[in-house]
C-alpha cells in the first residue's frame, strides 16, 4: 500500500508561519509539520477544518513552577497533569518548569526525580531549569556539567530567598561553569539585604498585612540585582536571562547592557503588564502576592516599550500555584504575616489569551509579535529547536484560535488545581479552541482530549 503523505491535514486557516501570515493548509506526518502550502490536494485520515480560525504555533511557557517543593518546603498545588492540561487549555504546548535542588541534595538525583514526575503526568512536552542551591559535594564539578551535556542547558539562580540564595562568589562560579559547558543562567534578581531590611522594619512597625508585601520588595532591590547580574554576565561572558522584569529602571539597565554587547535576555509576565500594586488593597490579597511584586502604571508602560523594542523578548507565566487554604497560602495560618505567605499565582492558562487580547485584539502590537513573545522567542532562548514556529521539520504543536470569541474570567474557572483565577472579572477576546501536541489533539473545541504521560522531555540544544 502507498505510504500516506500526511496523517493529519489542517485546512483553510489563516496561518502565522515562518514566512509570513496568510491562508494555508498544513500537512502533518508522525507528529511533525511536513508541508505548509496554499492548498494540499491529497487527503489524510484526519482532517481538521480551520476555516475562520487563526493557526498559530502552540505557546511555549518557559517559566512555570510545577509539582515543585519550595525552599520553605511547601508543595505546589499542581501536578504535571493538572498544570499541563491547564496550559493546553490556554493554547500552550511546551512548558519549562524547575528541578529544584535543596541544599544537601545531588543535582543529578533532583533532575531524575522531577523528570519521572513529568514523564508520568505531562500532557505536553516539557524541559527543566536546574535550580542550583548547593554547589558543593561534586555538584558544580560533576553533576551540573554532566546534566548540561545531557540537554539540561538552563540553570536558575536566586539572589534572594533563604536556603536557595547564592552569594556573588558562588554566582560567578556557576556562571563560569555555564559558559564553559554551554548553559544559559536565569536569575531571580532581587537584592536580598534590601528585602530583609524592609521586611524586618515593616514587621517591627506592626505592618504585617498581605498588602505590605509590595513595600517589603522595594524597586531598588530589583534594580540593584539586575544591574549586578548584567555586570557579572559582562565580566564572565556567560549568557544570562533576567526573569520577571517588573520595573522601568530594570528595563533600562537591560537595554543599556544589550547595547554594550552583554549576552542578556529578559522576560516579563502578565501580572506585571496587567496588574499594579493597587491590587494588594483588594480583599484576599494573598491571591496576588508574588515576587517581585506588581508595580505602577508607569512601570507597565516601560515594560510594553521594552517588548516593543525587543529589550524584553519573552512573556512567560511564572505559574506558581498555591491554593487559598492551609495547603498553600495559609500554611502558616490565616493570620500569617506577609513574609510567611507563599508567593505566586496561577498563570499557565491565562497567559496566552491575556496577551492575545492586549496585543492583537486591542491592536497594541502585531499578531506576529504576539507569536514571537509567547512561542518563538522562548523556544529559541532555551534551544527548543523544534518548537515555537510553523514550518516543515517543526513539531506539529499548533493552536487554532477564534479571534472573535470573548470570555470573562470567573472566580474559579481554570483547569489547574489552584482554586482561583487571579484575573477574575477580566474579559478577553480571542481564545484557543483546538490545540495539538505533536499532531494529536490535546484540546478539541475547548474539550480536553489529551492523556497524562503523552508529553515528552525535550533536550535543550
Ligand atoms: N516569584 C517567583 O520568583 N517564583 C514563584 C512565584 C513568585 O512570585
Ligand atoms: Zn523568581
Ligand atoms: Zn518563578
Amino acid at each position: 500500500m502507498e505510504k500516506q503523505l500526511y496523517d493529519t491535514i489542517i485546512r483553510g486557516g489563516t496561518v502565522v508561519h515562518s514566512q509570513g501570515t496568510g491562508p494555508a493548509d498544513i500537512g502533518i506526518l508522525d507528529g511533525k509539520i511536513r508541508a505548509v502550502a496554499d492548498r494540499i490536494d491529497v487527503r489524510a485520515e484526519s482532517e481538521i477544518d480551520a476555516t475562520g480560525l487563526l493557526v498559530l504555533p502552540g505557546g511555549v511557557d518557559t517559566h512555570c513552577h510545577i509539582e515543585q517543593v519550595s525552599g520553605a518546603g511547601l508543595l505546589n498545588a499542581d501536578t504535571f497533569e493538572t498544570a499541563t492540561r491547564s496550559a493546553a487549555m490556554g493554547g500552550t504546548t511546551t512548558v519549562v518548569s524547575f528541578a529544584a535542588q535543596h541544599p544537601g541534595h545531588k543535582m543529578a538525583t533532583v533532575v531524575k526525580d522531577y523528570a519521572a514526575l513529568a514523564r508520568k503526568g505531562a500532557l505536553i512536552d516539557h524541559a527543566f531549569h536546574m535550580i542550583v542551591s548547593d554547589t558543593s559535594n561534586g555538584n558544580l564539578e560533576h553533576d551540573i556539567p554532566a546534566l548540561i551535556a545531557e540537554g539540561h542547558r538552563s540553570i536558575k539562580i536566586f539572589t534572594t530567598y533563604d536556603k536557595v540564595r547564592q552569594d556573588d562568589k558562588s554566582i560567578l562560579d556557576i556562571l563560569s561553569v555555564a559558559k564553559d559547558h554551554g548553559a544559559l543562567v536565569c536569575f531571580h534578581a532581587e537584592n536580598d539585604g534590601l528585602i530583609r531590611h524592609m521586611t524586618e522594619k515593616l514587621i517591627a512597625e506592626g505592618k504585617t498585612a498581605a498588602r505590605y508585601h509590595a513595600a517589603s520588595h522595594p524597586r531598588a532591590a530589583e534594580i540593584e540585582a539586575i544591574d549586578r547580574m548584567c555586570r557579572f554576565a559582562e565580566f564572565t561572558g556567560a549568557r544570562i536571562m533576567i526573569f520577571h522584569v517588573s520595573t522601568r529602571e530594570g528595563v533600562a539597565i537591560i537595554r543599556d547592557a544589550i547595547a554594550r554587547g552583554v549576552p542578556v535576555q529578559a522576560e516579563t509576565c502578565p501580572h506585571y503588564l496587567f496588574m499594579t500594586s493597587d491590587i494588594l488593597n483588594q480583599p484576599r490579597a494573598e491571591r496576588f502576592l508574588c515576587s517581585p511584586p506588581q508595580r505602577t502604571a508607569d512601570d507597565q508602560a516601560a515594560l510594553w516599550d521594552g517588548l516593543s523594542d525587543e529589550t524584553i523578548t519573552l512573556v512567560t507565566s511564572d505559574h506558581a500555584p498555591y491554593r487559598m487554604d492551609e495547603t498553600g497560602k495559609f500554611a502558616n495560618g490565616r493570620e500569617a504575616p506577609f513574609n510567611r505567605i507563599a508567593n505566586g499565582m496561577p498563570g499557565l492558562e491565562t497567559r496566552m489569551p491575556l496577551m492575545f487580547d492586549a496585543m492583537v485584539t486591542k491592536g497594541r502590537m502585531s499578531l506576529e509579535h504576539f507569536v514571537f513573545v509567547t512561542a518563538t522567542a522562548p523556544a529559541r532562548a532555551f534551544g527548543l529547536r523544534h518548537k515555537g514556529q510553523i514550518a516543515p521539520g517543526f513539531d506539529a504543536d499548533l493552536a487554532l484560535w477564534d479571534k472573535d470569541l470573548s470570555y470573562t474570567y470567573k472566580a474559579n474557572d481554570l483547569s489547574d488545581n489552584v482554586g482561583y483565577n487571579p484575573f477574575e472579572g477580566t474579559t478577553v477576546t480571542g481564545l484557543p479552541v483546538t490545540v495539538l501536541s505533536r499532531g494529536k489533539c490535546v484540546i478539541r473545541r475547548r474539550v480536553l482530549e489529551g492523556t497524562p504521560g503523552q508529553g515528552r522531555w525535550l533536550p535543550m540544544e
